[in-house]
């Protein structure tokens, strides 16, 4: 284990070294309380459980003690679970991914606010979230002059050390060292009418600095840790996975034929997180690319593969979320994946300007898709969160190519994840280009709601449901006087509502 001494290079910040449970006690009932953590990557590792054993006691003395919690995205399961089991939360923002904390949000025991991630810092710079009490991030060390390096992820950590009034550091000696230098911190973000234009015009240029500010007169702890982040390994890609990657990467090969993207290195992609986009960029990398370049969230195991190979160039996220195996590989390669690797703060790795000018091509996952294109990315059966929209709709939304991936079913085919109307929708038929199941690809660039239709049907629903949404279909069109998109008003959810039934939606 390395010594933690030397990572806090300032006699300022030495001074104010303190234990975990110290540290949580400044934190009071009632706070909002602002912490690092993107996806797996930077959530702080031991104030967290001490404030929720502070919370369990304090419930145990009969008095009540919640905190409102503010995130870059999802967090470490661990902290989320233990907060949730303690019920210390009273509000949660702006993604979560744990199941129970997901209980009790859809039990209405937690309030939960679910916005797009690149609104986070400017909603909670507006004040709609009121006073930030204190921050707790973690850092990978502190320098001489007391600027701050960031550990594996950089979410919101540069807007909570602005705006919290007390500030609590982690200094986690895990992160190596020799990451320093791979972030790419950017100040200049300010609220309308002061914006200035990002000149971000390719997926490698930096436009600020690798560290963040602080004003030590507000740092009230520094707590030194050594504890890993707790990225799962990934598994092989199943073949419902690899058949949908198949059908992408056919797509990328016709887009190339048609002019439409450039052949070696497409433009930058954009992919979300789990077996799909793991099996999707794998084949990437049997698909001959060279110099292709990603922007996007999150990095994966799968990504460090694609660099040392060559297929990628450069690489820009807000989190490197590694397995404990992606991280032995970056650490004995560092000064390589340091040329390949930009983490930025998330407004800016999901900003609409940039991903608007790069052109990218965004590949995001869904519950469900409806016949026209509108997608549900976020509540099962219309009502009961999943995890929240995350940086989904940043990428759709602004995306030169926006595609949304899923099987055509799911709970061992009891649903379809193509239905006649989605019960919730986050994200529009007008941000949805291509859909894609393991049955196929529909593009629907250039149609109209009744063709959109057949194509989704006969291109992405499983042959089970097929029938039953070309009969839903048909006789909505026959249907006199029924307008421009047709639906059955009276049926439109008759698929959910069978599914809530009988526990499946086929008759
Ligand atoms: O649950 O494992 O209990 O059976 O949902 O489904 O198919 O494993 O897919 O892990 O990619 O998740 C939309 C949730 C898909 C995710 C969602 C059930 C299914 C399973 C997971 P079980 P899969 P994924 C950038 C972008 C929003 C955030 C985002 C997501 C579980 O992609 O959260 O895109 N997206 N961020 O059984 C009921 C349906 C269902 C269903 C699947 N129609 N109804 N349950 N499930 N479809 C992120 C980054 O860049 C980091």
């Amino acid at each position: 284990m390395e010594s933690t001494v030397n990572r806090i290079q300032s006699s300022l910040f030495r001074q104010k070294v303190t234990s975990a449970a110290e540290a949580a006690t400044a934190i009071h009932p009632g706070d909002t309380v602002a912490i690092s953590g993107f996806a797996s990557a930077g959530t702080p590792k031991v104030v967290i459980p001490a404030l929720a054993d502070r919370i369990h006691a304090a419930r145990g003395a009969g008095s009540n003690f919640t905190v409102n919690l503010l995130t870059g995205a999802s967090v470490s399961t661990e902290t989320e679970r233990i907060l949730a089991e303690v019920d210390g939360i009273a509000l949660r923002m702006p993604y979560q991914s744990e199941a129970t904390a997901r209980r009790k949000i859809n039990d209405g025991r937690m309030d939960y606010v679910d916005i797009h991630l690149s609104h986070v810092a400017q909603q909670v710079w507006e004040g709609y979230y009121g006073n930030v009490d204190v921050a707790v991030v973690e850092v990978a060390g502190v320098t001489e002059s007391g600027e701050l390096i960031p550990s594996a992820s950089i979410g919101n950590n540069k807007t909570w050390l602005d705006v919290a009034d007390r500030i609590i550091l982690e200094v986690n000696s895990w992160v190596p060292a020799a990451m320093e230098g791979m972030h790419d911190v950017y100040y200049g973000t300010a609220l309308p009418p002061n914006r200035k234009p990002l000149e971000i015009t390719r997926v490698q240029d930096r436009i600020g600095q690798p560290t963040y500010r602080v004003d030590p007169a507000k740092v009230v702890a520094v707590v030194e840790t050594n504890v890993p982040d707790s990225a799962s390994e990934l598994t092989e890609p199943d073949d419902v996975s690899l058949a949908i990657a198949g059908h992408v990467l056919d797509f990328f090969a016709h887009e190339v034929k048609a002019g439409r993207l450039p052949a070696d290195t497409l433009l930058p992609l954009q992919a979300g997180i789990g077996n799909v986009a793991n099996a999707v960029l794998g084949g990437l990398d049997r698909g001959g690319y060279r110099a292709l370049t990603c922007y996007s969230e999150v990095i994966q195991d799968s990504m460090l593969r694609l660099i040392k190979d060559g297929a990628v160039a450069h690489a820009s996220a807000t989190s490197l979320a590694l397995s404990a195996k992606g991280l032995a590989e970056l650490t004995d390669n560092i000064d390589f994946y340091r040329e390949h690797i930009t983490l930025r703060p998330q407004e800016i790795s999901n900003h609409p300007e940039v991903v608007r000018r790069l052109g990218i091509i965004a590949m995001n996952g869904m519950l469900e898709a409806d016949i026209y294109g509108n997608v549900n990315s976020t509540h099962v059966m219309g009502t009961k969160i999943m995890n929240g929209i995350g940086g989904s709709g940043d990428f759709a939304r602004n995306g030169y190519l926006s595609m949304f991936l899923s099987p055509s079913t799911a709970k061992g085919g009891a649903i379809s994840s193509i239905v006649p109307m989605v019960p919730h929708v986050d994200h529009t038929e007008h941000d949805t280009q291509v859909l894609v199941t393991e049955q196929g690809l529909a593009d629907l660039r250039g149609l109209s709601p009744r063709r959109r239709s057949q194509v989704v049907i006969d291109r992405c629903a499983h042959p089970e449901f097929r029938p039953l949404l070309h009969d839903y279909v048909a006789r909505a069109q026959a249907t006199p006087g029924i307008g421009h998109t047709p639906h059955l008003l009276g049926e439109a959810f008759s698929f959910h509502e069978r599914f809530l039934a009988t526990g499946s939606m086929l008759p």
